[in-house]
């Protein structure tokens, strides 16, 4: 296997714009030792900026300039390059290969990456069912994986010699969450929940409630997104869908960020995901918890209701109050429309 050598050498990194150019390009990034002075998500054969300054070398992973102009390329694509192209130093193609990532691991000598992790990536680059084929990506994944404007995400060298490290962190940044499923059973991954943070699952007619303690603060926002809310909406929401079961999440976490309590709540009657956060009236459930409590700012993210509070203790035992308040609110309710 041909050795790319980038150690100490400026470069601007093109990588494809799907899983397998975002994880190839994080490879170089914490592994080359190449000072990276541009990053550039583009698609197959794009024309690529003229270079400024001669020194710093174009290297390309999962895709190719239209002109064929790189002076690196690592890939698995070949669309019929000839052979003085192809023994180009600097060139290296595998149509062998079913993703990208193992390819840039051999060539840049990584030798600590656990290998679950190249056969995921592998599985969803070439459309077979793995932990990683339901992801969804959109404009800031790249940025988040690749940590660019971002404070708290990227990954660390170390992440890839575990894929349940690395699985986990890569599912935060995520548009859509994980297969949990071929993980874990559904049953298995109810049971870690309530076991690792408390979560409870209450079954009232048509209604499944899952809501965090009502005594203590469980989780970060970390956990949240990346252990439970993927899953949440995975698979809960295809049941709503499939089953006709209304499933309400109520979950109070701590933000690290802005160091404050957050009361999450969703719920995704009939696929309405936000419906019942939202609405003005009967299942204005966030309006109830305000009106209850007396508190008045509101946070969240698109889709979802939430509300925010002060890190003092009256503050979160306001945050259990809210989460009793609308977690019985839903128990005792079963005749909305
Ligand atoms: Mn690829």
């Amino acid at each position: 296997m041909t050795r790319i050598d980038l150690q100490g050498k400026k470069i601007r990194l093109f990588f494809h714009s799907d899983l397998d150019g975002y994880i190839s390009a994080s490879l170089v990034q914490l592994f080359s030792g190449a000072i990276i002075m541009q990053y550039l998500p583009v698609g197959p054969q794009m024309p690529k900026p003229p270079k400024q300054d001669p020194d710093v070398l174009d290297v390309f992973v999962d895709t190719m300039s239209k002109g064929r102009d790189e002076d690196v390329r690592i890939d698995h694509h070949y669309t019929g390059e000839d052979d003085a192209y192809l023994k180009r130093d600097g060139i290296v193609i595998d149509t062998n290969r079913k993703s990208c990532v193992s390819l840039v691991a051999e060539c840049l000598g990584i030798s600590a990456i656990d290998p679950k992790i190249v056969a995921a990536l592998d599985a969803s680059d070439s459309g077979q069912t793995g932990p990683f084929a339901k992801f969804k990506t959109n404009q800031e994944t790249w940025k988040k994986i690749l940590n660019i404007g971002y404070d708290e995400y990227g990954f660390e060298p170390e992440d890839y010699a575990s894929f349940e490290v690395f699985s986990k962190k890569f599912s935060q940044y995520m548009e859509k969450g994980f297969d949990a499923g071929t993980l874990v059973s559904q049953e298995a991954y109810k049971a870690t929940l309530t076991r690792k943070f408390g979560i409870e699952f209450v079954t009232k007619g048509n209604l499944l409630i899952i809501h965090s303690p009502f005594d203590q603060i469980s989780m970060t926002d970390s956990e949240f997104y990346s252990e439970v809310n993927p899953y949440i909406k995975q698979y809960l929401n295809e049941k709503a869908k499939r089953d006709g079961v209304e499933v309400y999440v109520v979950v109070a976490f701590f933000n690290r960020s802005e160091k404050k309590y957050v009361l999450f709540v969703a719920g995704s009657p009939h696929n309405r995901w936000q419906y019942p956060v939202y609405v003005d009236g009967e299942n204005d459930l966030l309006g109830k918890a305000k009106k209850v409590t007396g508190v008045t700012n509101m946070g969240g993210r698109e889709g979802v209701g939430g509300i925010t509070f002060e890190r003092n203790d009256e503050q979160r035992d306001l945050a259990f109050k809210s989460v009793i308040i609308i977690v019985n609110f839903l128990k005792n309710d079963l005749n909305r429309s």
